[in-house]
């Protein structure tokens, strides 16, 4: 063992001896809360003996002091890490995405070998990880991308892990992965995706589903104080009630509990105390953003990330205050009614979210060449990410049903969902527009729908105005070819090949 490896305090469980007398089968890199959380979860599971490495040492026995049971190996360069584990050498880095991930993916490159794995695991941009996968295959090093989703929390106690990479590197990634991932029903919330960043644009698509599902929620919520007048504390109950339900999820037991939330310095709630200006670090601005580029309409992921904007825009918001528009209260016949309609147009609105970010990933599985198995990634995130939510069982069924459903709110089941959720999310989104109270992703989903929905779109009128203005041509409904107006000449329309 290298003079820069330190055993831990208690004896490390036994590791297979691969004749090289390192001690460790699997490596952190990275050890602020997210890494150490995922080192204490590798280092909890039977066969797994965990390396682990920090830039500042301070981490190191920070973690080592505070958690000798894990037995952990503990590397104070880079040399001393690669020493300590057993070949193939396998290692997550968990640091800051970006920079700090190119530095040590150089660091590792130059003491790994070919065979060896670089797994990394922080919230990289997928063009990051293609580049980083074709930079490091000269070196025969495998590098993985891997999502992996669920917050502190879940990388500690079960995440769920979304990695791309090669087939080899799964052949030794997998059994370990397995190991840490949550369970749900009895099935770890793992698969490989796909290849180079495969993981991690689907761990992006994730991030942006899970924006529009919060923003959803969050319209729920303000429509129904609206409309009813109840407090947090009272919609907190709607919201556990809604929680037994075909809405069940993470996301929603977790409004349940922040709606209860009571400010210790004022005793008011917490919600009512909170600044109004939402913030994010990325993911569903590079949603949206790939969206864009492939041509797919993530519009309830848009508006989600476009509320988070707008809201963190006070300057524009002050001088706004004055203009003219309903006064922004609303009156319901039925309270338990209007409840029962929010409901049904949060349920409706989250289909069409999930349908849209289930569309991007086939999107940009075509795009990059990736084989994503669309119901196995509806089932890896029914446990440990964000998102988790019974709903998931539901797209895994209709993907098992038909793989290639060019539009997954078309599956039976959603048909029979917006059959009885159609006419109360229309009623919801009028009232919002009528009484002035902002529900854009609410509408927007709406919007969607019906568009998807209408038997001729106003886009021949687009085609007609880009023609005119460009000579961008359109497309005859009774004939092939392309066709260019000569909008002030003599002729009509001539085949915009020159042929008539
Ligand atoms: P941070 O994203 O806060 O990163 C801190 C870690 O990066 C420390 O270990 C730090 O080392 C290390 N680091 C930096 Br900064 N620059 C470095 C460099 N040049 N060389 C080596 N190490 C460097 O940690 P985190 O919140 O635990 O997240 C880790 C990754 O997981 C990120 O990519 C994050 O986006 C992703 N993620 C986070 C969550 C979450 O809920 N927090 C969820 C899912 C994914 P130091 O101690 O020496 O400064």
């Amino acid at each position: 063992m290298s003079e820069n490896v330190v055993p831990a305090q208690q004896p490390a469980q036994t590791a297979p001896d691969t004749g090289t007398g390192a001690a460790a089968n699997i490596g952190v890199v990275g050890l602020a809360v997210m890494g150490s959380n995922l080192a204490r979860n590798l280092a909890s599971r039977e066969g797994n003996t965990v390396a682990v490495y920090n830039r500042s040492h301070e981490r190191t026995d920070q973690l080592l002091a505070a958690h000798p049971e894990a037995g952990f190996v503990a590397a104070y360069d880079y040399a001393g890490f690669a020493a300590a584990l057993q070949k193939p050498r396998t290692a997550i880095i968990m640091v800051q995405a970006g920079r700090a991930t190119d530095a040590v993916i150089d660091a590792l490159a130059a003491v790994f070998e070919p065979g060896d794995i670089i797994v990394d695991g922080g919230n990289a941009l997928f063009t990051d990880t293609i580049r980083r996968e074709r930079a490091i295959r000269a070196t025969g090093i495998n590098f993985v991308g891997a999502g992996i989703s669920g917050g502190e929390e879940g990388a500690l106690t079960g995440p769920s892990i979304m990695p791309g990479g090669s087939d080899e590197s799964w052949v030794t990634l997998g059994p370990i992965l397995r190991s840490i991932a949550a369970v749900a029903e009895g099935e770890p919330c793992v698969t490989h995706v796909g290849h180079d960043g495969a993981g991690h644009f689907v761990k992006m698509i994730h991030n942006g589903i899970e924006y529009a599902d919060m923003q959803l929620i969050a319209e729920a919520y303000d429509l129904i104080r609206h409309g009813t007048g109840a407090g947090p504390a009272q919609i907190a109950e709607i919201f556990a009630e809604w929680n037994r339900g075909e809405l069940e999820s993470y996301l929603i037991e977790i409004t349940a509990e922040v709606l209860r939330q009571v400010d210790a310095r004022t005793g008011a709630p917490l919600v009512d105390v909170i600044l109004d200006e939402a913030g994010s670090k990325g993911t569903g601005v590079w949603t949206v953003q790939n969206a864009l580029g492939l041509g797919v309409p993530v519009s309830g992921i848009a508006e989600a990330v476009f509320a988070r904007s707008l809201s963190s825009h006070p300057e524009q918001r002050q001088v706004a205050g004055d203009l003219p528009g309903p006064a922004q209260t609303l009156t319901v016949p039925d309270e338990a009614a209007f409840i029962e309609d929010v409901r049904l147009a949060l349920y409706a609105s989250k289909i069409v979210a999930y349908s849209q970010g289930f569309d991007a990933i086939r999107a940009g599985a075509m795009e990059y060449g990736w084989r994503i198995d669309l119901g196995a990634i509806a089932k890896i995130w029914r446990g440990g990410c964000i998102i988790r939510a019974q709903f998931l069982n539901r797209i895994s069924d209709a993907y098992a049903a038909e793989p290639d459903m060019p539009v997954l709110l078309t599956a039976p089941y959603f048909v029979e969902a917006f059959t009885r959720a159609q006419s109360a999310w229309r009623r919801v989104v009028a009232a919002a527009a009528g009484s002035g109270i902002p529900a854009p992703a609410f509408s927007s989903s709406l919007s969607y729908y019906d568009g998807l929905r209408a038997e001729r779109l106003p886009a021949a009128l687009v085609q007609g105005q880009r023609d005119f203005f460009g000579a961008h041509t359109y497309r005859r409904r009774d004939m092939a070819g392309a066709f260019h107006t000569l909008w002030s000449g003599d002729r009509s329309e001539i085949e915009a090949d020159g042929t008539h």
